[in-house]
């Protein structure tokens, strides 16, 4: 028993952690306090990308859940059997209780291997760049060009991605078809001008490691999570400072404060460097 305990956890926690009720209080008024830096945004713009089924839809969910203390599905989930649920590029309003601030987290379509399947990639580039009309219906064999209706030709600051969120399954990532991965970093090498921040969050955690399903608190202390951040951080080259792992709302009916703890951390980091892009960028007419 000791002996199955030392395989899968460690002794102290690799990134350090409070919990309970004053802990996600304290994130929930953070977040709130976060002023926009730059005054002609409207809206802060937040595109969420990954594998098909990879918990992009409920992760959005999640984070609204956490913030209003009760389950909500803005963004529809489904467990999927092939290709993505999520066709549509549908925004989606975080409920951060900002006056000034209005974050919106962009669904998009899951990416798929191969060529002509899932969002194209170059359909990824163009919403981040703000070309993408909201309730654009992604289609895998044509990507949005020019003379479509649904592109948008001169993109408000608005209408821009101020981060992108890489949302990977933790219980499946190692046996995401190469080409996918190749995807996400064809992303980050086509974006690298615009300085555009990039987090990763680890969904499925309590798929992914007994330890985290029996107990979420002791997710610092699982080597098979730090094990699996770090193999998504070395492939895709985000810094493990911006990689978060989460266990998304699926079949809850009652918020837990462990789970929001975690998805209001990703929150906070994500909303921070956003705002922080969107003044670099504004400054810097892009
Ligand atoms: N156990 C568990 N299930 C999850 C978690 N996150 C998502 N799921 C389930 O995984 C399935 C797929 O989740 P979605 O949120 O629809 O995934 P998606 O990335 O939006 O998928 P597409 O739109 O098809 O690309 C759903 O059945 C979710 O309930 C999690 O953290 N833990
Ligand atoms: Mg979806």
């Amino acid at each position: 028993m000791g002996n199955r305990k030392s395989q899968l956890e460690y002794d102290a926690p690799w990134r350090k952690t409070t919990w309970g009720t004053k802990k996600k209080d304290d994130l929930i008024n953070d977040i709130k306090g976060i002023e926009p830096t730059t005054g002609d945004l409207k809206c802060l713009r937040v595109l969420l990308v990954g594998p098909c089924g990879s918990g992009k839809s409920s992760f959005i969910n999640s984070v609204n859940n956490a913030l209003k203390g009760r389950i909500t599905s803005g963004a529809l989930c489904d467990r999927a059997t092939g290709g993505s649920f999520t066709v549509e590029y549908k925004p989606i309003k975080i409920e951060s209780g900002h006056s000034s601030l209005s974050v919106v987290f962009n669904d998009i379509m899951g990416m798929e291997p191969g060529c002509k399947q899932g969002c194209p990639v170059e359909d990824i580039i163009k919403a981040i760049h703000g070309h993408v009309r909201n309730g654009h219906v992604f289609n895998p064999e044509k990507p949005l060009s020019p003379e479509d209706e649904d592109y948008v030709k001169d993109p408000t600051l608005s209408d821009q991605a101020f981060c992108v969120v890489y949302v990977l399954a933790a219980d499946r990532i190692q046996l995401t078809d190469p080409s996918v991965l190749e995807k996400i970093k064809d992303i980050r090498m086509q974006v690298r001008a615009l300085a555009l921040p990039q987090v990763m969050v680890l969904t499925n955690v309590d798929q992914a490691c007994p330890l985290v399903n029996a107990n979420l608190q002791r997710i610092y202390y699982s080597k098979k999570i730090k094990e699996k951040m770090e193999w998504c951080s070395n492939r895709l080259g985000v810094p493990m400072c911006h990689a978060f792992p989460v266990k998304n709302y699926h079949e809850e009916i009652e918020t837990n404060n462990d789970m929001d703890i975690l998805i209001l951390q990703a929150l906070h980091q994500i909303i921070h460097v956003a705002n922080d892009n969107s003044q670099a960028r504004s400054s810097n007419n892009y």
